[in-house]
């Protein structure tokens, strides 16, 4: 059975409950129970950190024996080279998602420290930038 995992960063915990003009109105479990009931012949674990080194550590932890990283960094996302760097120690593909469209948003968040050591980047698909990086991975 393949073994992915989803990584969220900071505030992505508030989703559903603040902003849904832009995040929606779907908290990130219920989608994540829908989810794993669809892609039932798949393991998807799931991790949420409002803190750096720990979103590092948990990178660190499954990128030598998952198969694929979903990974929403959140604002880390356009900061942190620590994560960027995480990201290419780690053997595991990662795929940097992003719920909004970045590209439409402010400047600051054009930048990623995350894509250059990504598979891929899926962004603005809403919640559905998750399903699209979990089937990459199923995906022949
Ligand atoms: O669009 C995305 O997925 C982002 O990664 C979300 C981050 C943002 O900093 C990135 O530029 C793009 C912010 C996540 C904040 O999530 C909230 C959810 C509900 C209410 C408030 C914030």
């Amino acid at each position: 059975m393949k073994k992915l995992i989803i990584i969220n960063g900071p505030n992505l915990n508030l989703l559903g409950k603040r902003e849904p003009e832009i995040y929606g109105s779907l908290s990130f479990t219920e989608f994540l129970d829908e989810i794993k009931a669809q892609y039932n012949d798949i393991s998807i674990d799931y991790f949420q950190s409002n803190v750096e080194g720990e979103i590092i550590n948990k990178l660190h932890e499954v990128g030598f024996n998952h198969d694929g990283i979903v990974l929403n960094a959140a604002a880390y996302t356009h900061t942190s080279v620590g994560i960027g760097d995480a990201v290419a120690a780690i053997e595991t593909p990662v795929v940097e998602v992003h719920i909004s469209n970045t590209f439409d948003r402010e400047e600051f968040r054009h930048q990623s420290y995350v894509a250059p050591h990504a598979k891929g980047v899926i962004v603005g698909f809403g919640l559905q930038s998750y399903e699209l990086a979990i089937q990459s991975f199923i995906k022949k």
